[in-house]
């Protein structure tokens, strides 16, 4: 590093602007109160600023923002789902993302590559099939190729997979894209902060007080606040928190890892995903292969890496790209998924009034970002959820009307 930058670093005389205020103790009462600093947590109160002049609002994020699972996704954006009303939800989210680097005056490396999903059985072939008909149906770009077309979009794709799943065609989905995660958690910081909203780092939420099933308040390790309106936005800590107003949801944690390869001159335009050799990859703007697998099949609450997950996933990478097998993989991470029965998300009021619930986002929520935190905010404002996440409502486990989403995994899930 030259000296010259290395001076101005540390000079006290020319600090680095700040991207948002430095807030250090929260005021004793805000109208509402969102728990967690990620991209869902900040684009809602991004949002209840921007759409509703709801500006007396306090994020409180235990560690720093975007360090949860906002900071350690694979960044994927699509809207290819299964279901109808998953597909209408994720779209709404990809058209906010793309105008959000102009809206939030950052660029979010906001990435169009198209994502193939690719198939190496009849049976996948048939879920594609099934895919590709409802999005088509609600107006989203996605259809069956065969081996040919995806060879052409990737040469470097070995069709057979060295002959252990030969790829007999695929699902591609036109608006698949990749952004820069932190980005988008600052982008909704800076913004919700210009707005005059709060953000409180190191801030721990430790208990909710609920008083005649109305919530009234919330202890944290930076003191104590009153407010009616609690949002929890904390994926991984799901449970911990709804724990606190003993709200009871089928939320499940299990550990979900990913890795980066060392950087290489760009080669690969697309976003690839095998259900069957539980992989998937694309390549950041950086030059590094961002690949991931399924999940840890275990529950547990822990965000450590294990071998077991980077051999099976180098393994078939290079099955799929066998001039892979010198690359170096130089890091390796995990973030803790928050997993519904039927892999849709749980959005909306809860039945402690004043308490919002924003959960449930698993394997797929950082495409959802952008329209939580709108939805969210809508939900909060006008304390009645919209239309568009009703079926993500916390009570279809009880009225057993599943929103089932299993099908259209990444492999995450
Ligand atoms: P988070 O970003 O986890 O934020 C929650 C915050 O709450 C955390 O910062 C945490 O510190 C804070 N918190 C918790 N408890 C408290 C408390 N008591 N008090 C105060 N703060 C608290 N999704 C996609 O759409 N595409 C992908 O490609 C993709 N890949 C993924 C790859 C991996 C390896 C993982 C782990 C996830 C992936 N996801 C993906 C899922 C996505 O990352 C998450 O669903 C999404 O980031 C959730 O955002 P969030 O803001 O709800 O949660
Ligand atoms: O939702 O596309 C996705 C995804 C990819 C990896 C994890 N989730």
């Amino acid at each position: 590093m030259p000296l010259r930058l290395l001076k101005y670093a540390i000079s006290r005389e020319h600090p680095a602007p700040r991207f948002f205020r430095d807030c250090v103790e929260p005021k004793k009462t805000y109208d509402v109160v969102i728990i967690g600093g990620g991209g869902h947590g900040l684009a809602a109160a991004y949002y209840l600023a921007k759409d509703y002049g709801i500006t007396n609002v306090a994020v409180l994020e235990k560690g720093y923002i975007g360090g949860g699972n906002t900071g350690r996704n694979t960044t994927i954006i699509r809207s290819n789902y299964l279901t109808p009303e998953g597909v209408k939800f994720y779209d709404a989210s990809v058209k906010i993302y793309e105008g959000l680097s102009e809206e939030l005056d950052l660029n979010l490396f906001y990435s169009n590559r198209g994502h193939f999903t690719l198939a190496h059985t009849e049976s996948a072939m048939r879920t594609m099939r099934w895919r590709a008909e409802v999005n088509k149906h609600v107006g989203v770009e996605s259809y069956v190729v065969g081996p040919d077309e995806i060879s052409k979009a990737c040469p470097q794709l070995d069709i057979s997979c060295s002959g252990q799943a030969p790829i007999i065609g695929a699902l591609y989905h036109a608006p698949g894209s990749v952004a820069r995660h932190d980005g988008v958690a600052w982008g909704y910081a800076r913004g919700a902060d210009q707005f005059g909203v709060e953000i409180f780092q190191n801030t721990e939420v430790t208990r909710i007080d609920v008083k005649g099933g109305k919530v009234c308040g919330v202890q944290t390790n930076n003191g104590y606040i009153s407010t009616n309106k609690v949002l929890s936005a904390v994926a991984g800590f799901t449970p911990r928190i709804t724990q606190m107003v003993d709200l009871q949801t089928p939320i499940v944690i299990h550990p979900l890892q990913a890795c980066v390869t060392e950087p290489m001159k760009p080669w690969l335009d697309t976003i690839l995903v095998s259900g069957s050799l539980h992989v998937y990859v694309s390549q950041s703007s950086r030059g590094e292969l961002v690949m991931g697998s399924s999940l840890d099949p275990y529950e547990m609450h822990s965000t450590r890496s294990s071998l077991d997950f980077v051999e099976g996933l180098t393994s078939h990478i290079t099955d799929m790209f066998p001039f892979l097998s010198n690359v170096k993989v130089v890091r390796q991470w995990a973030g803790m998924a928050d997993l519904t029965p039927d892999f849709a998300p749980i959005m909306g009021k809860t039945p402690i009034e004043g308490f919002y619930l924003d959960a449930g986002w698993g394997t797929w929520g950082f495409k959802a970002t952008p329209i939580s935190g709108k939805t969210m905010a809508e939900t909060i404002a006008r304390d009645m959820a919209p239309d568009l996440i009703k079926s993500f409502r916390l009570s279809r486990f009880e009225d057993y009307e599943l929103t089932g989403e299993k099908g259209a995994a990444s492999v995450g899930h």
